[in-house]
């Protein structure tokens, strides 16, 4: 019953994104200097590195990089979490991984909504992180209950993005017209609302339980609460936002600043406090909403991954309590070990690459080799690290934490519960890692097979 008129969701998901940033910037001004410091910060340094600017031509990075953004919201039911499952599947946005940032101090669990497929990711990778509150970690039977029943009485969805999302299900998408409305509904429930739903009381009692518990509850919607954009210098960036009138977060996360970047670096401005009314016409102020901006490197194996991991762990120390640059400096250090030339990545099996066949590769006699490091060497073959697409839990709760004031949570009882995350979801979530290994095993073998003609 698909009709020829329908449009794709990738485009959808593109003025989808569009529509939110602009959004986002009326809302919080703040978020449109740093989008223009970005901006400033990009152009120089693709002015002043040219290699990098060939090769992010080349990878087909370049014209996605001003469209690079991700957002982030958090939710307090199971039903809630389940529609936006179905309204992010009519931009084709899927949720992938699991976090668990319980053991952060912060009672959520989290995915992200993001495309999939290579065609998508290079058209908009637009994602957003997105957190269900973990309600049974509130200890006080009394304030859970009372959380509870705020969250059933509300309804985070308009009517006509109910009915949209029914009808794309239904005819398989949406039309021109369709997508159009489609979008203006969706971004209601991503919309700030400056009225509370409960009085000052009810919110300063779950502001005490935790500052995350007040944001959630005690709105008409998830409001979203920070955007972000893909910069090419994050140290630089971090560097100018006093300047640019941005307090930043007391340190980047993520690994340090390397020859070949890894994972994903992130830095926020912290959030604003914002006048908000409550019931009874109490006027008070809330802080939720801030900007964040990230540098994307290689994905890394499972067993890049564990090297990250541990080198991260044992850099704890190394670090506490330093300002940027220090804990820079010690933190480069701390990842001595993890070696910093793509050759050394490949062949050590720590990230994650993509081949394709060189000119030479090519235009080449039926080639018996099969090893792909001998086929770069003799030039038939190129590996480009496939960039990494997905979030860091340790970074997310430290981005949490700066914006809920800076204090430290301690970590909740609650250990990881994938399950119950899916189940709430209505889904399962897909594993990050398995789309990277697959993405670089059909490249291997689409090379290998055109080498043997
Ligand atoms: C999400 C924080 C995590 C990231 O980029 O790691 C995040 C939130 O504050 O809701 O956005
Ligand atoms: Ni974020």
């Amino acid at each position: 019953m698909t009709t020829p008129s329908l449009v794709s969701p990738d485009e959808i998901r593109d003025r989808f994104s569009t529509a939110m940033s602009a959004m986002y910037q009326a809302e919080v001004p703040q978020y449109e200097a740093l989008l223009a410091l970005v901006e400033e910060v990009n152009r120089e340094t693709l002015a002043r590195d040219t290699v990098l600017a060939e090769r992010l031509d080349a990878h087909d990075e370049l014209n996605r990089l001003n469209v690079e953004r991700h957002g982030a919201i958090r939710v307090g039911t199971a039903a809630e979490l389940a529609m936006l499952r179905r309204l992010f599947a009519v931009m084709g946005m899927h949720p992938v991984g699991y976090y668990d940032l319980s053991e952060a101090g912060v009672p959520v669990h989290s995915t992200a909504f993001r495309p999939i497929d290579d065609a998508a990711l290079a058209r908009n990778p637009f994602r957003v992180f997105t957190s269900l509150l973990r309600l049974e970690l509130i200890e006080s039977d009394a304030l859970r209950e009372r959380a509870a029943t705020i969250l059933e009485a509300r309804d985070i969805f308009t009517a006509g993005a109910r009915e949209l999302i029914a009808l794309s299900e239904a005819q398989g998408g949406l039309d021109d017209e369709q997508a159009e409305r489609f979008v203006a509904e969706a971004l209601e429930t991503f919309r700030w609302h400056r009225d509370a739903t409960v009085d000052l009381d009810t919110y300063e009692a779950l502001h005490a339980e935790h500052r995350l518990i007040a944001d959630v509850v005690c709105f008409r919607g998830p409001h979203i609460n920070h955007l972000t954009p893909r910069t090419l210098d994050i140290d630089e960036v971090q560097r100018r936002m006093p300047a640019a009138g941005m307090t930043p977060k007391e340190v980047i996360e993520g690994p340090p600043r390397r020859d070949c970047p890894i994972l994903l670096r992130q830095t926020s401005f912290k959030a604003l406090e914002e006048p908000t009314r409550f019931r009874g016409e109490h006027q008070g102020t809330h802080t939720a909403r801030f900007g964040e901006i990230e540098q994307r490197g290689v994905a890394l194996t499972g067993e890049g991954r564990a090297l990250y991991d541990r080198l991260l762990t044992a850099s704890r120390e190394q670090t506490k309590g330093l300002a940027n640059e220090p804990h820079q400096r010690a933190l480069a250090k701390s990842f001595g070990e993890f070696p910093d030339d793509e050759a050394a990545l490949r062949r050590e099996g720590l990230a994650f690459f993509e081949y394709r066949l060189t000119d030479t590769g090519r235009d080449a006699a039926p080639e018996r080799e099969t090893d792909l490091e001998a086929l770069i060497a003799k030039g038939l073959v190129t590996a480009r690290p496939i960039t990494y697409e997905d979030f860091l839990p340790v970074s997310a709760a430290g981005i949490f934490q700066s914006n809920l004031g800076g204090t430290q949570n301690d970590a909740y009882a609650g250990h990881a519960n994938k399950g119950a995350f899916e189940d709430a979801l209505g889904a399962a979530v897909t594993d990050e890692l398995a789309l990277y290994a697959k993405r670089e095993a059909a490249s291997k073998e689409r090379v290998l097979k055109a080498l043997r003609h």
